[in-house]
């Protein structure tokens, strides 16, 4: 109800709380609350929204006695679930999971999304399309009608190392717009992925017509591992609103 959304609300503002973690936190339990059930496997995705999904499923083991298993989408989601106490599993043991719950970096208006800012997009992907159902978190800040109108840095491309140089060139040639190498937050050279890979954040001049085009056109390229264009994945979106409610696509 309202009232329970504005006690809320007013609790992160008294907790310090800034708009933007009340509206991670929103979404992400409402995620949780609406789509995981007693004996899930669930896949647990990256970023700073997915922490409060994972609170919350420790949350329902603690309180409720959920038994769930967790597989994890990068070496971040490992730690979150090991330091949370939840069940860490895997593909080899739970192949086919009821859901994943993942961030996002932009999601557009037919559910379409901007992942891998985080550079965790290739096991994010494969966790999301081993699910049988993917739910997207995300604050008001990621909700956008055209893909690639909010996300400015670029589409994330995770690629082989030793390929990185002709993937560059081939992208900027196909499809214009410059393609960057991801450099470590130290600086102290380029980021490696949690696959041992490179990313390219390709900066494109115009948007495509068709980004699923493109996506297929990239996915193509010899040393693409993947890309983080992920075309009708999403079944559902939550959006923490800066009103305090929650808004869903899907
Ligand atoms: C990962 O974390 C992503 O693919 C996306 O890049 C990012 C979203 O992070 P946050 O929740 O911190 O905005 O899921």
């Amino acid at each position: 109800t309202s009232k329970t959304l504005l006690l809320i609300r007013n609790f992160g503002r008294m907790s310090g709380m800034s708009l933007v973690e009340q509206a991670k936190k929103a979404a992400a339990e409402a995620a949780v609350d609406n789509h995981v059930q007693d004996g899930f496997a669930v896949g647990v995705g990256s970023g700073s929204t997915v922490v409060y999904a994972v609170d919350r499923l420790a949350e329902l083991v603690k309180t409720k006695g959920y038994k769930l298993q967790c597989v994890p989408t990068s070496f971040q989601a490992r730690e979150l679930i090991i330091s949370n106490g939840l069940n860490l599993s895997d593909l080899e043991r739970n192949p086919v999971l009821d859901v994943a719950i993942d961030g996002a970096d932009e999601v557009d208006k037919d559910m379409n999304l901007i992942k891998g800012g985080g550079g965790c997009l290739t096991q994010e992907k494969i966790v999301a399309a081993n699910s049988k159902s993917f739910v997207v978190i995300a604050d008001f800040r990621k909700l956008s009608e055209t893909l690639g109108t909010k996300w400015t840095k670029g589409i994330p491309i995770e690629v082989i190392p030793m390929a990185y140089k002709p993937v560059q060139k081939k992208i900027q040639e196909k499809f214009g717009g410059e393609a960057v190498l991801r450099m470590a937050k130290a600086k102290a050279g380029p980021l490696v992925t949690d696959n041992n890979n490179l990313i390219l954040d390709w900066k494109f001049t115009t948007a495509p017509s068709s980004w699923q085009d493109v996506n297929q056109e990239l996915m193509m390229i010899p040393g693409v591992v993947d890309t983080g264009l992920f075309i009708k994945m999403a079944e559902k979106a939550y959006f923490g609103m800066e009103n305090g409610e929650v808004e869903t696509r899907g």
